[in-house]
């Protein structure tokens, strides 16, 4: 049997010779970033693709999200999930902010709406929650808490690139939703991110707050950041769009080949994605239960031997790290669920050029028990 390495995921790339004129042109422009040409054109796509008015275009999403947590002037504590890779947290640390954890909902392992108000203190201004997997966070119950409390909500949407529930984008949600373009993600520009605003003021501060500040030649408003994206990646970016719905296919494939063969596994249960959403599969999650024969580890171990590389995220959680752990709410006894699940998970590979022997392969191994 074929054993080459499968990685958790692989970044889709078009033919080579398709990306040579993009170079071309910008080598003929000369201009290689600074919200160039390409860069324009890239937001302009992006907005109509995804269904959205305002995008600011970054050089990953993790600048993004200290930018979005800087332009709603957001301080104090923020109410934010344990369940997310680590970058979540860090960008409240990275701007003097106290993450305060919160448990994640059983079924979507998103933050838990039920569980916010009893977090919430004078010194609360925002809430931080993740679209866990491409699965939508409870954005009404969120919105309703954060009325009635006066706070700003900003999506942490690095998994839920064109993710539409019954009324469109999940990105029109909150104050402001932030997207990864990471390698490992569904649509990438090599490194890069985003922020959605919901209107044009909002966008032009984080468009200055983006570029150190500046409004113009001799005048700077805010101590920004340099947060551009080059005209390298926006034109990978332009590239990628051509072939994204046919990736997104691809993947939905795979999602529905293993869900049908994980319903005669006893003791593996994939993660469900909630009903009448349109995700973008960009993850595909599963639970090792009690019931199975070996621990999650001794499977990820097994896979691992036999050359496939899935990953388990989110394991640690974010607050079991040194950072966060002395902190009051990162106690396990605060975070049953979202403890439970990190010792449970195990994301399979799934990408656009998973080849179906390999996903069957995938498959006997974890149904050989
Ligand atoms: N918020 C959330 C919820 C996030 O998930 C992330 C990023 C962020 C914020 C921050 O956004 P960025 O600042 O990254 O834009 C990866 C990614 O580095 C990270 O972007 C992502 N989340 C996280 C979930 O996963 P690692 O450390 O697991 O990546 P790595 O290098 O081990 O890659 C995983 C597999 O992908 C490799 O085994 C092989 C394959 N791969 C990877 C790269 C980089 C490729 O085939 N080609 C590649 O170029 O963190």
């Amino acid at each position: 049997m074929d054993n080459k390495p499968v990685f958790v995921t692989q970044p889709h790339l078009p033919p080579l010779e398709e990306f040579i004129p993009y170079l071309q042109t910008i080598w003929d422009n000369k201009i290689l970033t600074n919200g160039g040409p390409m860069h324009q054109e890239l937001e302009s796509a992006l907005c109509k693709y995804l269904g959205v008015e305002y995008i600011s275009l970054f050089n990953n999403g993790t600048i993004a999200l200290l930018t979005a947590l800087q332009a709603m002037r957001v301080t104090g504590e923020v109410i934010t999930t344990p369940y997310s890779f680590v970058a979540t947290a860090h960008s409240l640390l990275w701007n003097g902010i106290k993450p305060v954890f919160v448990d994640v909902d059983p079924d979507t392992l998103n933050l838990d709406p039920r569980k916010i108000e009893a977090a919430i203190t004078p010194q609360t201004t925002a809430i931080l929650p993740v679209h866990c997997y491409g699965n939508p966070c409870d954005v009404v119950a969120i919105q309703r808490i954060a009325d009635n409390y006066n706070l700003r909500v900003i999506y942490d949407a690095a998994h839920a690139f064109n993710v539409k529930d019954g009324g469109g984008s999940v990105l029109r949600h909150g104050d402001l939703s932030v997207l990864s373009f990471h390698a490992t993600k569904v649509f990438n520009t090599f490194e890069g991110g985003a922020i959605v605003s919901p209107d044009e003021k909002t966008k032009k501060l984080i468009d200055q707050l983006k570029n150190f500040g500046y409004v113009d030649e001799v005048t700077v408003v805010a101590p920004g950041i340099n947060g551009k994206l080059s005209e390298i990646n926006a034109a990978f970016g332009l590239l990628q769009l051509k072939y994204i719905e046919g990736a997104v296919s691809r993947r939905r494939a795979i999602d529905e080949h293993y869900r049908a063969q994980f319903d005669a596994i006893v003791g593996v249960r994939p993660v469900e994605m909630i009903e009448g959403v349109a995700g973008n599969y960009s993850y595909f999650p599963i639970l090792v239960e009690d019931e199975y024969p070996l621990s999650r580890d001794e499977l990820y171990q097994k896979l691992k031997d036999n050359n496939i590389f899935a990953r388990r995220y989110f394991y640690p959680l974010i607050s079991d790290f040194p950072m966060y752990r002395g902190m009051q709410s990162a106690n396990p006894t605060n975070l049953p669920i979202a403890s439970q699940v990190s010792q449970k998970v195990i994301c399979l590979p799934i990408y656009p050029e998973l080849s179906h022997e390999d996903q069957l392969r995938i498959i006997s191994i974890i149904a050989a028990r």
